[in-house]
């Protein structure tokens, strides 16, 4: 595959940027400078490729950080879009959308019988935590270093994703009685666990079943199991961050891989199709705690918004069962095909990988925890990242991220990221 030499109309986009949107972007994981280059600014799109403005084509496996499991501009996912804007684009009133999308998600993951819809994660995963406060009458929280759940001022401290790769431990601007309420204990750890569930009386234990904002990093045996019968034991919730995971890793998301159901879940991601929705579910008794059935308050103008609920029920309805054992196997081929690379190059490589995501640790064995993925040599993984995009294959730019393969991924696709993947080992080994 080609990639020009050149990146001029992106450097002089990015001068712009800089002059009026804080570091040139809108989110922080998409500046690049974690692998040490600028940001390349995207023109357009088609399945598995991405064009820069530039005009140079790469193999995406950011895919928008994951709603688009099948590929970018699918045709019927365009079409549903299209029809809807063209019935009006929002209506601040129900839509019989709305319901339909409702319905898909209950049937895929049973232990959502209802469901509030929201535009981000981040709202979903605060509206969560609320509805667990109000549930259980109790404040305090129990989360894991490393993981993310959206940009919630309580949720900050120690957080994987952007914070992460920025290295920022704890965001200023967030009260110190935001954080008071959050106790952080290491992923994997299952003493931690029990010491803080008897050290304190939870209203919610927040995971996401696969971690995946510190690269990915899946649980041991029996941690899950763990988490459930400590929050069944003190009372709590358990709550499952499934942005990433939902419908992604299976038809019912981590918690039917895991066979480990939640009280809560929250959702993105793929159920928006490359538009903006989420939401969070749950059973009934607990979700007719949110107002209007209840008091809980939590609204939103452009939550259930017609153009993302179609986006988003077309991309569900496309996901049947060949879709997701098609998906496991390109996401296997591309996760052999790179430990297979590393070792015929002498590269201290290590990937862990689920269905739909994976994650290549620049570190001999696969990190089980935060403390491991900084460990990892993340100038190596800088280096990797550098030279995939010069050879026209583009990978999240942090080690802290995971890949998102699709369902538009070819073999072809792989051929020509394993060409670019041998190289770059051999130039850094
Ligand atoms: N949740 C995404 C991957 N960690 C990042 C989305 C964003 O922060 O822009």
């Amino acid at each position: 595959m080609s990639v020009s030499l050149t990146d001029a109309k992106s450097a002089e986009l990015y001068a712009r940027a800089l002059q009026r949107l804080p570091g040139g972007v809108n989110s922080p994981v998409r500046a690049m400078q974690a692998i040490g280059r600028d940001p390349i600014f995207i023109d357009r799109a088609d399945g598995a490729e991405i064009v820069d403005v530039d005009g140079n084509r790469y193999v995406d496996y950011v895919c928008s950080w994951g709603p688009l499991i099948h590929g970018h501009a699918h045709p019927e996912i365009v079409a549903a879009v299209v029809a809807a804007a063209h019935r009006g684009t929002s209506f601040g009133a129900p839509t019989a959308g709305e319901v339909d999308l409702a319905e898909e998600i209950a049937r895929r993951m049973p232990s959502v019988e209802m469901v509030r819809m929201t535009s981000s994660g981040t709202e979903a995963s605060m509206s969560a935590i609320r509805l667990a406060r109000a549930a259980t009458g109790r404040t305090k929280l129990l989360k894991f270093a490393g993981a993310y759940h959206g940009h919630v001022d309580g949720l900050l401290a120690e957080a994987g994703s952007g914070l992460a790769t920025a290295g920022i431990p704890a965001s200023p601007g967030v009260p110190e009685s935001a954080t008071h309420e959050t106790v952080i204990v290491g992923w994997n750890d299952g003493e931690a666990v029990a010491q803080a569930f008897a050290d304190n009386e939870f209203a919610a234990v927040l995971a996401e079943p696969y971690p995946a904002n510190m690269g990915l990093v899946p649980p041991v045996e029996g941690f899950l199991d763990l988490l459930r019968h400590q929050a069944d034991e003190n009372g709590a919730l358990l709550i499952f961050d499934e942005v990433i995971t939902g419908f992604r890793v299976a038809e019912g998301g981590a918690q039917e891989r895991e066979g480990v159901a939640p009280d809560l879940t929250v959702m993105g991601k793929v159920i928006g199709g490359g538009l903006p929705a989420a939401a969070y579910g749950g059973k009934r008794a607990l979700m007719e705690r949110i107002a209007p059935a209840g008091d809980v308050y939590q609204a939103g103008t452009l939550s259930g918004n017609p153009l993302a609920v179609a986006a988003g029920l077309t991309t569900l309805r496309l996901l049947d069962e060949p879709a997701y054992l098609r998906l496991g196997a390109i996401t296997e081929a591309l996760a052999s095909g790179l430990r297979d690379a590393a070792g015929s190059h002498g590269v201290a490589v290590s990937v862990n990988s689920v269905p739909g995501l994976l994650t290549v640790f620049f570190a001999e064995t696969a990190p089980r925890d935060y403390a491991g993925a900084r460990a990892c040599d993340h100038e190596a993984y800088a280096a990797f990242c550098r030279a995939l995009l010069a050879r026209g294959v583009y990978p999240p730019p942090s080690q802290y991220e995971a890949w998102f393969p699709s369902l538009a991924h070819t073999s072809a696709h792989l051929d020509r990221t394993l060409d670019a993947v041998n190289a770059a080992f051999a130039e850094l080994a």
